[in-house]
């Protein structure tokens, strides 16, 4: 398993665990919930003491179909939550698409900007990244959230996927993001329908041969509530996918992934320690050591 080094980012001989605080009204799956400033930064504890490495703060829901938040709306949500969770030695991250916002983020303590559209959908993204220094997730997109649907259109989404995110890459280098800043993101549920999702993940490996961290955003999308829709063909609820979230973290670390973003923490936290042990035969625990005295509850 590769431990990759980025500056201000926590390492692990593991996968990391990114938790989602969505500082929004509307979110994709916990919409409304962590709205309030207090109750985001208490649910941002809440994560870290669940195991979450990084804290990934937004104030901009992506769910299909959304609209765009004004840029003051959006620093008005993060900006405090990020601060405070920041003054307690968390961190974080900030999922963002602007530029604007992920200079006060980082100005506030961010130490990973977040950007969705991977640098598309404000030209300034790239240079603020580049001069902040700080890691910066590019993530496969082809459009805003409102008719992102439309755009789910590949013949070899895999192939497809691999040469915009080199086109990304390229873009954000000229722009003078460094090498060692990038990490990548196939966007899953962004302009894909359930089987280009699906391909994806099975092909992780190729989207790794780019030779850049990877980050997967499975966590209650679409894609799984179809996959476990009753026979009538109604999707599960959202937030009844979180079993199958586990099991793609657990798939997802053992192929490699740098670090996975979810909604429920702790089970997805144990997830990435089994692949870890998995791939590793035992030999490199980092939280339970290999040889410590065997606990009560079986073999
Ligand atoms: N998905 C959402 C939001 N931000 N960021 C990255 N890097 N990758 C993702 O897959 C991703 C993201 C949408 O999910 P949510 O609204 O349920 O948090």
């Amino acid at each position: 398993m590769t431990t990759w080094s980025l500056r201000g980012l926590p390492e692990q001989p593991r996968c990391l665990v990114m938790g989602v605080v969505n500082v929004t009204p509307d979110s994709f799956s916990d919409g409304g919930r962590w709205f309030d400033p207090a109750a985001a930064i208490r649910h941002g504890l809440d994560l870290v003491a669940e195991g979450a490495d990084i804290v990934d703060v937004g104030g901009e829901s992506t769910r299909p179909g959304a609209a765009r938040v004004p840029l003051e709306e959006e620093i008005r949500r993060v900006e405090p939550v990020i601060r405070a969770l920041v003054a307690e030695g968390v961190t974080v991250s900030v999922d963002t698409m602007r530029a604007e916002v992920a200079e006060i983020a980082v100005e506030a303590g961010a130490a990973l900007v977040n950007d969705v559209s991977g640098g598309l959908a404000d030209p300034e993204m790239p240079r603020v990244v580049a001069a902040t220094g700080v890691p910066y997730v590019v993530m496969h997109w082809r459009g805003h959230s409102h008719d992102m649907d439309s755009r789910a259109v590949y013949t070899d989404v895999v192939t497809e996927v691999r040469e915009e995110l080199t086109k990304r890459v390229d873009a954000v280098l000229a722009e003078g993001v460094s090498e060692d800043q990038i990490i990548l993101d196939p966007g899953l549920g962004f302009a894909k329908r359930p089987e280009h999702n699906w391909s994806l993940l099975r092909h992780l490996d190729r989207l790794a041969e780019l030779g850049y961290p990877l980050l997967v955003g499975a966590s209650r999308k679409r894609f799984l509530t179809r996959l476990l829709a009753a026979p009538d063909g109604t999707p599960r609820p959202f937030e009844e996918c979180d079993a199958a979230t586990v099991a793609v973290t657990a798939l997802a670390a053992f192929h490699g992934a740098w670090a996975v973003r979810v909604h429920d923490v702790r089970p997805n936290a144990d997830a990435v320690r089994v692949a870890q042990a998995w791939s590793t035969g035992g030999t490199a625990l980092v939280h339970g050591r290999a040889d410590a005295p065997r606990s009560r509850g079986g073999q």
